[in-house]
């Protein structure tokens, strides 16, 4: 439950001036009334259905900015429909899709009209009081005990239930669930791949220890009220060392021991946006990666389109070199060499290429609508030489970016290709070095087979139309909406894992398909397999294999 230092206290009855319209007269409205209860009620469901797009200050993001001047222009009735019926651009039809109730999205479009509360800041104190250790480092095992093939392991996000499922590559059975934080997000291993770290929209870490007979949470702590990423020190000679997170909310980062997740350093990332140079009062912490050239982190401010390069060498003397980009920096990730960093800015629809070895900004590059890449997918294209590829959510193309300056440097850093996809919403690109399919999902699509399906090009013949795979219809689901998102391969590149992602009263799955065939290899399904979304193969992970 988000707590606020507004929790208890009842809004007050205020009369509001709404600003002018249009050139029209400025009308006086009344703010609506709600107790402490509804309050309490609306700001959850604000965190769990809105914050993540429009931010927690409403000043807007990836959605439209909300703050009282706006909303009161568009008044209740307005706010009413809109929150119904979505839009287009991306707004979720919340009303026709049964996610709220008519009640609901009332007592939202009242609460949109008032002055968003301020949640509390979180420093040293406030996360010391959540960090709990339940097995020290100097009790847990010397070396594995547990027979299990570690490198091949999927760490598999269940996002309404908040768990990861630790699923076996090889028999495709399910070892272990582990509670996590709400609605986890992502999974991220430490160098060596003995440690997962899962990250909670709560913004709690879960470190899980992979040697465990019973793997289990060793250390756990709460940075905040909303996160998204986690990250670990890979350089050589830092394996292990530092794990790192970004808030949304605080907007700040924190480095922690990697073996504990005692906090040691929290740095704000308030500040002034890259183009217009404003102060931005909650620039999000999006994708974070480790540098394999320095010991440092590369942390994507998402407002203020600031790339900071964390050196993690001396935290006393922390260095962070400020790399401007373009605003909206989301998510992103290495090209096959793991030097350059390609992160989408997606409302501003371009990818930002950052050198993490001369840490610099190599080009700013424009992409379709809304790129949206994962970490995206590196292939050797026949005629460009090595590019990277993201889709996107706002159309259906897929941008082919070169990324080889010295035996390409032609092609290098524009966009050299444009694939034409299955359709807008999508999310995730993905192949392995030893693949010769780029797949590409498209959860997000309105469309019932669209969203259901997902289309693979072979990159031997990029100007073949891409195939469809029915991939709900193989994990025999008929009901529910049935997104089938973001690829994963196993270890050796042989197959590639998507999930049904179902509402959470619905059955769900994962399809793994033979890569070289396409054929269906095997469908895991469970009860206990409740709304699967991303899956983090640890070989891949631990090591940027994408
Ligand atoms: Fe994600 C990665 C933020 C909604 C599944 N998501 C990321 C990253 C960010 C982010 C910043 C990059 C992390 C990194 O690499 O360090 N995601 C957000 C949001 O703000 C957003 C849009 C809205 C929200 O309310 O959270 C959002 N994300 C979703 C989903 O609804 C998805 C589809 C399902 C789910 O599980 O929540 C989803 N996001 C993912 C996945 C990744 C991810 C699977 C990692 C992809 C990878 O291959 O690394």
């Amino acid at each position: 439950m988000m707590k606020t230092g507004l929790m208890a206290t009842t809004v007050s009855l205020a009369v509001l001036a709404v600003g002018v319209l249009g050139g029209a007269p400025a009308m006086a409205q009344q703010a609506p009334t709600l107790s402490a209860a509804e309050m309490d009620q609306a700001k959850q469901i604000y965190f769990e259905r809105c914050a993540g797009c429009h931010g927690v200050l409403r000043k807007g993001a990836t959605g439209k900015p909300l703050t009282p001047d706006i909303t009161n222009k568009l008044g209740l009735d307005h706010l009413k429909t809109f929150i119904t019926y979505g839009s287009p651009a991306g707004m979720p039809n919340w009303g026709t899709s049964n996610e709220l109730s008519e009640a609901q999205i009332n007592l939202m479009a009242k609460y949109l009209l008032l002055e968003p509360p301020l949640p509390p800041e979180y420093g040293m104190k406030e996360m010391k009081a959540t960090w709990k250790v339940a097995v020290p480092a100097d009790k847990r095992p010397k070396k594995q005990e547990n027979g299990y093939d570690l490198d091949n392991i999927f760490s598999v996000t269940l996002r309404d239930s908040g768990e990861i499922a630790l699923i076996d590559g090889g028999s495709k059975k399910i070892l272990h669930i582990i509670k996590t934080g709400y609605a986890v997000h992502i999974s991220r291993m430490s160098a060596s791949g003995r440690y997962l770290y899962a990250i909670g929209r709560d913004a709690k870490i879960n470190l899980i220890d992979l040697y465990m007979k019973d793997p289990n949470t060793v250390s756990e702590i709460k940075l905040g009220i909303e996160a998204r990423s986690v990250e670990t020190s890979k350089m050589k000679k830092w394996e292990d060392k530092y794990a790192i997170a970004g808030t949304y909310w605080p907007p700040q980062f924190v480095i922690m021991k990697g073996d504990t997740l005692e906090p040691l350093k929290i740095v704000s990332t308030r500040g002034m946006t890259v183009d217009t140079q404003d102060y931005h009062p909650e620039p999000r912490v999006a994708a974070i990666v480790s540098s394999h050239f320095h010991p440092e982190f590369v942390v994507n401010v998402k407002e203020t389109g600031q790339v900071l390069i964390v050196n993690y060498s001396d935290l006393k003397n922390l260095k962070i070199t400020q790399i401007g980009a373009a605003r909206f920096l989301h998510d992103g990730g290495f090209d096959s060499t793991g030097r350059y960093f390609i992160v989408a800015a997606n409302a501003s629809n371009k990818v930002a290429v950052v050198d993490t070895k001369e840490n610099k900004l190599v080009k700013l590059i424009d992409t379709g609508t809304t790129p949206h890449p994962g970490r995206g997918a590196n292939f050797v294209h026949p005629k460009f030489g090595p590019v990277w590829a993201t889709s996107h959510l706002g159309d259906e193309t897929v941008s082919l970016i070169g990324t080889d300056p010295v035996k390409h440097k032609d092609s290098a850093w524009k966009v050299v290709a444009t694939l034409k996809g299955q359709g807008g919403g999508s999310l995730f690109v993905k192949t392995h070095p030893k693949s010769k399919n780029l797949w590409v999902d498209t959860p997000l699509h309105p469309d019932d087979d669209t969203h259901a399906s997902v289309a693979v090009f072979d990159i031997n013949n990029l100007d073949k139309p891409a195939d469809v795979l029915k991939i709900a219809e193989m994990a025999g689901l008929k009901e529910g909406v049935r997104r089938v998102v973001q690829g994963e391969y196993n270890k050796d590149g042989s197959e590639v894992w998507f999930s049904v992602w179902n509402p959470k009263d619905k059955e769900s799955a994962i399809v793994v398909l033979d890569d070289k065939t396409r054929k269906l290899k095997a469908v895991i399904k469970d009860p206990k397999l409740i709304t699967p979304t991303g899956k983090f193969n640890v070989y891949n992970t631990k090591h940027d294999v994408y």
